[in-house]
């Protein structure tokens, strides 16, 4: 297991200290020249992982799947996909991860599973199949139609029709995404041994895909955080979790204040952290959703944000993320990703790994990648940017205006290949990557942000190590300040007398900031992204993203 530091509190487990780094292993590194990321990529690369001082690895699927969702849609939940490699590189992996001190944190996906498994493919056959309450079944509505008009996440019905069985079965994603019948004992007890065997090989934990559609009532038309979801995380707690030294995290779109307690109060027994996604839908068109992007609002980021780290302040734990496989690039979204690239992806690391939690990186945010500018719908790959695309021109709205959204707000943003060097398909791929590389490779990449002594990945190795040494930041009181200041994003940490301040502007503006009474702070200048303020008091000039972090 990664390394767990002394601290002042007793309860301190290693996921507490440690970093996470997410892989989505399409588009990390290719090890063979077919175009896309592999297993022997993966494990080429742990040394840059090493380097920026990680504790886990949360690796998208990589299990055998048809890839109609790039791997959340599984045929095989025991084996791995051809094209990223085989068991035998998996286990190569593994312990070479381990050898640096990185665990690995598998993607459980297991709402739903591929059309292709063979569970569905019985089930999908007959009735009368073992495996057909494998998966959540409906008669035709009174005029043959679907049994509810639900939209499936990606377009189109959320039933789908089998015409030989005269029944629709519910693919809340997509027809090749399958819910799994989670009231079905058998299956339950499949899921577990599954979840079993993959931690009896040495696995770290899992990030448990939209965990909370388990629990649904279907015909209550209940889908998130449905009655059931609780009693079936405590079974499988019981069946799988219970003993092991392993971390959890459990991905919801719904998860609120309210219910976060539920998922991982410490006496809950169910799972350690929840991905919850209040300040990212923030942005979001209140009708029109991620496709309609609302300007940033500061104020609102971190009312939601504050109000988080006061909800799980003594029980449960925090997930601290800006982006993932499934969202925009952070210094795209939240920074500048022209003149102040480089200040605004710092101060963004440094906001979010300083408040109380287990802070997660994408893969390239570390060297600050951004979103790409598609022009064509032919270049996005996107299951759900060409299942919304088709629902879009349906509905009349122009081309144009549907790829302004996706370019601001679709998940190829964080899809695109990394970006290694400025050679070819930025060093991804020797032959030609499945999605195009972003021609801004030439500047940013790792070869070059890593050669740089003020570098990006230098900023996070640094910010990284800081959470090891220092007991403030793992376990410090969190106190926001200046919460209706529309530009700056201020807080600070108090543990045992120490406290640490951080100051952070989030505009292209130059600006005069008030430092609050209770931010106070003199001592040392931990970490800025432009010069070293050893006193915070008075009134001071932030610049353009500026951020500081004094320690007393
Ligand atoms: O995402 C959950 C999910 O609901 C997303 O589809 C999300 O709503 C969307 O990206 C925002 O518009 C998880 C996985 O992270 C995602 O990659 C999968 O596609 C999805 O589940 C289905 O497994
Ligand atoms: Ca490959």
């Amino acid at each position: 297991m990664p390394n767990t530091l002394p601290t002042s509190s007793p309860a301190t487990n290693w996921w507490h200290t440690a970093t996470g780094y997410q892989i989505y292993p399409r588009s990390f590194c290719d090890s063979n020249g077919d175009g896309i990321g592999d297993i022997p990529g993966i494990t080429s690369k742990l040394d840059h992982l090493r380097d920026l001082g990680i504790g886990f690895i949360w690796l998208s699927p990589v299990y055998a799947s048809p890839m109609a969702d790039n791997g959340y849609d599984i045929a095989d939940y025991r084996a791995i996909a051809p094209e990223f490699g085989t068991l035998e590189d998996f286990d190569q992996m593994l312990a070479e991860a381990k050898a640096r001190g990185i665990g690995i944190v598998m993607d459980l996906v297991v709402n739903h599973s591929s059309d292709e498994h063979h569970w569905f493919k019985a089930a999908k056959s007959s009735k009368a199949a073992p495996t057909h309450d494998f998966y959540i079944w409906r008669v035709p509505a009174p005029d043959g139609g679907p049994p509810s008009d639900h939209r499936a996440c990606f377009g189109g019905s959320a039933w789908h029709f089998v015409p030989e069985l005269g029944q629709y079965y519910l693919g809340f994603f997509s027809a090749a995404q399958p819910d799994l019948n989670w009231q079905n004992p058998k299956l339950r007890r499949e899921i577990y041994d599954m979840m079993n065997w993959w931690l009896d090989r040495g696995i770290a934990g899992f990030r448990m895909d939209v965990i909370s559609l388990i629990g649904k009532d279907v015909d209550a038309g209940i889908f998130e955080e449905g009655p059931y979801l609780h009693q079936f995380l405590q079974e499988m707690h019981r069946e799988t979790l219970a003993g092991r030294d392993v971390v959890t995290v459990g991905e919801s779109w719904s998860v609120s204040r309210d219910t976060a307690l539920l998922y991982c109060g410490r006496d809950r027994a169910e799972l350690d952290m929840v991905f919850q996604f209040q300040h990212i839908m923030e942005g979001w068109d209140p009708v029109h959703g991620k496709w309609k992007p609302r300007p940033f609002d500061l104020i609102a980021f971190k009312r939601v944000l504050n109000d988080w780290q006061e909800t799980l302040a003594d029980d449960g734990w925090n997930s601290l993320f800006l982006s993932n496989h499934d969202l925009p690039r952070q210094v795209s979204r939240y920074g500048d990703d022209g003149a102040f690239r480089v200040q605004s992806a710092k101060m963004l690391a440094t906001v979010v790994h300083l408040m109380k939690g287990t802070p997660f990186v994408y893969q390239g945010e570390e060297i600050g990648m951004t979103n790409v500018r598609f022009e064509r719908i032919d270049q996005f790959r996107d299951i759900e940017t060409l299942g919304h695309y088709k629902d879009a021109m349906a509905a009349g709205v122009s081309p144009a205006e549907f790829i302004a959204g996706a370019n601001t707000n679709g998940r190829d943003n964080a899809r695109t290949p990394m970006q290694w060097s400025a050679g070819a398909q930025a060093g991804f791929t020797t032959g030609t990557p499945w999605i195009e590389t972003n021609p801004n490779h030439t500047a940013i990449n790792v070869e070059a942000d890593r050669a740089d002594p003020e570098g990006i990945f230098d900023y996070y190795r640094r910010l990284i190590a800081l959470r090891k040494n220092l007991p403030v930041v793992i376990h410090g009181r969190y106190e926001p300040f200046a919460e209706d200041h529309p530009s700056v994003f201020a807080f600070t940490r108090a543990l045992d007398g120490k406290k640490l301040s951080v100051v952070a502007n989030f505009t292209t503006q130059t600006l005069d900031f008030d430092v609050p009474e209770g931010m106070v702070c003199s001592g040392t200048c931990l970490l800025f992204n432009y010069e070293a303020r050893e006193n915070l008091s008075g009134r001071i000039s932030l610049r353009p993203f500026e951020v500081l972090v004094v320690i007393n």
